[in-house]
């Protein structure tokens, strides 16, 4: 017996508020205005190596009944992603990217390749999934600086492998703020840090999608040479608006996807 979607999504948001204090912080302030929150989507990286690529990824999902929505194409980052839909509205949306790795030159490749040699196809199975596998490979400091030189994505996954890269508030269903503008000027009053490439807000009506983000805070990630600080998850917010037909836009824009993606990069 496969582990019920409900019971996965719980367990990957007990290890993402586990990574990310920033999200309980965000809960409580919400929770304490009245909110109680919805997930609009979960997001999760990873490389295109058909071991672990988004297919492999998504399996939980569609065998619980998630079907694809829509795919999107990151030229400039190197990156595909698919999301996902389930029927049941109640459940969120899964958005799942991964790094081409044949658009890298032989040394990124190698050091990718070496963390997905490590991979244990044979612990896989319906009750251990590979999107809350963790980081299920040895990778050092300096793997992650090369890396991060050019993709930070390929460094986060470095760091972190598989888990939940980052869960979104859905801003509809909230009812002590009006707008996703009021949400974030809540958010940066309360000092917590947004996203702010290509403005705070990314996409806007006339796309029906608005979407925010924290910048990942940095954690402590022990490394085959040593523990080193380096950027973790964050937090979303997104606002859907009606399509002509009156239901709410449910899929992604991919230029306010790209900037979103670099809510991980370090900054130093
Ligand atoms: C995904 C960034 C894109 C969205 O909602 O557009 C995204 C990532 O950072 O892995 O989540
Ligand atoms: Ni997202």
């Amino acid at each position: 017996m496969a582990i019920p979607v409900l019971e996965l999504i719980d367990l990957l948001w007990g290890k993402f508020r586990a990574m990310n204090p920033q999200a309980e912080q965000i809960v409580d302030l919400l929770s304490a205005r009245g909110d109680s929150l919805q997930n609009d989507h979960i997001a999760f990286r990873t490389f295109n190596d058909p071991r672990i690529g988004v297919a492999e990824l998504a399996k939980s999902f569609v065998a619980a009944g998630y079907v694809v929505g829509d795919e999107y194409h990151f030229e400039a980052k190197k990156l595909y992603a698919q999301h996902f839909e389930h029927p049941d509205p109640a459940l969120p949306r899964i958005f799942i990217s991964e790094l081409l790795l044949e658009k890298f030159d032989a040394p990124v490749r190698k050091i990718v390749e070496r963390m997905v040699d490590q991979v244990d196809q044979q612990v896989r199975d319906d009750n251990h999934p590979l999107c809350i596998a963790g980081r299920i490979w040895q990778s050092s400091y300096s793997d992650w600086r090369q890396l991060r030189d050019v993709s930070e994505y390929a460094a986060w996954m470095a760091a972190h492998g598989f888990c939940a890269n980052h869960f979104t508030v859905f801003v509809n269903a909230l009812t002590s703020v009006s707008s996703l503008q009021e949400l974030n000027q809540l958010l940066v009053e309360h000092g917590f840090e947004l996203n702010q490439e290509g403005g705070v807000i990314k996409g806007s009506p006339e796309v029906f999608l608005e979407q925010s983000s924290t910048m990942a805070s940095t954690v402590s990630v022990q490394f085959s040479d040593g523990v080193h600080r380096v950027p973790g998850c964050y937090y979303e917010f997104a606002r859907r608006y009606p399509l002509p037909s009156g239901e709410l836009f449910s899929g992604f824009v991919a230029k306010s996807a790209d900037k979103i993606f670099q809510s991980t990069d370090s900054r130093s």
